[in-house]
């Protein structure tokens, strides 16, 4: 699927309520294009309740339902039996595609029993995170998802944990399909709900998704920022299905060693909340610690992907 050639409908209309650069906003749009309109959509409280619900600026073209802050996983599986009822009574032709819809502090923090719960049943739904990595629409406090040393409004001087890592709790899970996306790569993070879309049981993807007045940059850059996550290793693009791992776009080409990765001070420094990893001082340390963690990560990988290629090689010149 090229970018031209995505459906024209749009199932999230134009004057939401959202700022300006919202990722929230351009990831349902993507979303909705892969998933097409016969979707049930079930909103976590987060930054989406609140732009896309006010009437009558509702921004959503579709069935959905605004729900509590824990219950996601819960609530999605109460639709999915719902819908099951339906399409048994012969009330639906075809089974609507049920979507839940969270953001981090709703997924790693306070939803993660329930979306545990539903993942451990396989309920028959998708569930994103959208993950701006703090809870933006209380005022960007930390999250789970927050990374080590950004700014929130409880972390002034910088959070002094590591990010957990949801996506490989719900591998953990055994799940059918996880993957991660972002929104500097469209066709990608399409292609990943139009596959998600035929599988059956619990797929969660996660969306990075980089927010202007929580991070601190300008609105208009929040597709170089996600790239530059990209760029840096500081998020990765990769699905997992069937016990398998697979990279794509600009992770795999760091991967397969056609494209150079960024150093992740370039990547922090174009964002506010970093900024006290370099002014009054720059602060060596923490970068570096930063920076050895990506490196471990892809050095293994880049080793592994070469080990694979070195196998291929043996196999190809064994005498047939
Ligand atoms: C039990 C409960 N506690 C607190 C809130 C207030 N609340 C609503 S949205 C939100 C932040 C959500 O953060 P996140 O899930 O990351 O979504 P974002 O706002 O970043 O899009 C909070 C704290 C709530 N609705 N319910
Ligand atoms: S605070 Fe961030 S996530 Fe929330 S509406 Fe604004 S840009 Fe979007
Ligand atoms: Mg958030």
């Amino acid at each position: 699927m090229r970018l031209r050639d995505f459906p024209e409908d749009e199932v999230f209309l134009q004057g939401s309520a959202a700022c300006q650069g919202c990722p929230g906003s351009a990831a349902l749009r993507v979303a909705f294009k892969a998933l097409g309109r016969n979707t049930i959509l079930a909103v976590i409280a987060s930054c989406t309740s609140v732009f896309q619900s006010p009437f009558p600026l509702s921004a959503l073209d579709i069935p959905t339902i605004n729900m509590a802050f824990a219950t996601g996983g819960a609530v999605a599986s109460g639709i999915t039996a719902a819908a099951d009822r339906l399409v048994a009574r012969g009330d639906f032709e075809e089974k609507p595609t049920v979507l839940a819809w969270a953001g981090d502090g709703g997924t790693y923090d306070i939803g993660i029993q329930a979306l545990s719960g539903a993942a451990e049943r396989n309920t028959d739904f998708i569930y994103v995170c959208y993950n701006n990595e703090a809870y933006s629409n209380t005022g960007t406090q930390r999250s789970g998802a927050t990374p080590f040393a950004a700014w929130t409004t409880n972390t002034t001087k910088g959070k002094g944990e590591w990010r957990k890592d949801i996506a490989q709790i719900m591998v953990a899970h055994g799940v059918p399909y996880v993957a991660t996306a972002s929104l500097a790569y469209p066709t990608d993070m399409y292609n990943k709900f139009a596959k998600a879309k035929e599988i059956k049981g619990t797929r969660y993807i996660e969306i990075q998704a980089p927010c202007p007045p929580g991070w601190k940059f300008p609105s208009s850059h929040t597709i170089k920022v996600a790239r530059m996550a990209v760029q840096s290793g500081m998020w990765m693009l990769y699905e997992h299905e069937r016990g398998k791992t697979s990279y794509s776009a600009g992770t795999q080409r760091i991967i397969q060693g056609q494209s150079r990765r960024v150093p992740v001070e370039e990547y922090l420094e174009v964002q506010g909340r970093f900024r006290h990893l370099f002014y009054p001082q720059k602060d060596e340390e923490k970068i570096a610690d930063i920076q050895r963690r990506i490196d471990h990560i892809f050095e293994t990988l880049q080793f592994t992907h070469k080990m694979k290629e070195h196998i291929m090689d043996i196999e190809l010149a064994q005498p047939r």
